[in-house]
């Protein structure tokens, strides 16, 4: 018996219980030649599982300013110690670009002020480290699908990858450059966005300045902080360690959903 035999017979189960909307997604998805592949993999499953389970756009949970934390601790890198990110920072990021390309028809390079112009969102949202604490902020910035939209899409595009501007421990690879990617479904859905606000003010430096994304159904160290490129691939198993992000490539799972 293949391994993915009873993995295979609990989504089919998860599959009859839903309901038809959802089926007709399934069957798209059974068609697709990804199918078996997203079967051999546990973490693959929850994400199929959370997905026909809660729906592909459903929304993480939103909260009041009522219940905005006090304290809203910051993790990993509190302030890259590059050069280069320090001459931005003096200048209160007047010369920082945010760069977007790989696979799109028109790469862009934009300036705060350009984001601070497109239509925001603002959300009160859950923040969840996998180290076990949690703290209810606010963010406000542009949808990720607005600037993708903008760099239009090529054929192929499957990931959007958040290179950083911060360096932890070098190893392995040679790198420690922080580094993220989500899927389209995630970088469209509707409260994922590139925050520059938090809590009513300018991102702080500890907390990602000038930008950082926030992709609201999946753990802490998904919300790359300190964005300077989002490039659109295909696969992302050439990039450094090749699992998709820093933490993905010393061990923990790529789709990280809460
Ligand atoms: N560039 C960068 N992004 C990062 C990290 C980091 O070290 N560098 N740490 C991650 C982790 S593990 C968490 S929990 C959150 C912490 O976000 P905060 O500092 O705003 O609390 O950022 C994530 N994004
Ligand atoms: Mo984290």
């Amino acid at each position: 018996m293949k391994p993915g035999f009873s993995r295979r017979r609990i989504l089919t189960g998860l599959i009859a219980g839903a309901g038809s909307a959802l089926l007709a997604g399934c069957d798209r998805m059974t068609q697709s030649a990804e199918f078996g592949s997203v079967l051999r993999n546990t973490e693959k499953l929850t994400m199929s599982g959370q997905r026909l389970l809660l729906g592909r756009q459903s929304l993480a949970r939103e909260y009041s300013v009522a219940d905005l934390s006090p304290m809203f601790r910051a993790n990993g890198t509190q302030a890259p110690d590059s050069a280069e990110y320090n001459r931005l920072l003096e200048q209160d990021f007047v010369d920082w670009r945010l760069q977007v390309d790989g696979l799109v028809e028109q790469p862009l390079s934009l300036a705060l002020s350009d984001l601070k112009r497109l239509p925001s969102r603002a959300q009160i949202t859950r923040h969840d480290c996998v180290e076990g604490w949690s703290a209810i902020g606010q963010w406000q910035g542009v949808a990720l699908g607005r600037i993708l939209d903008l760099a239009r899409l090529k054929p192929g595009a499957r990931y959007v990858v958040f290179h950083c501007a911060d360096e932890l421990e070098i190893t392995f690879d040679g790198s420690g450059r922080y580094y993220e990617s989500i899927d389209l479904l995630d970088a469209y859905h509707s409260q994922t966005i590139l925050a520059y606000g938090m809590n009513g003010k300018d991102l702080p430096v500890a907390h990602g300045a000038p930008l950082r994304l926030r992709v609201e159904r999946q753990l802490g160290y998904k919300q790359a902080k300190y964005l300077m490129r989002i490039e659109v691939v295909s696969a992302f198993d050439a990039l450094w360690g090749g699992r998709g992000g820093y933490w993905e490539d010393r061990g923990y799972e790529w789709y990280a959903g809460i």
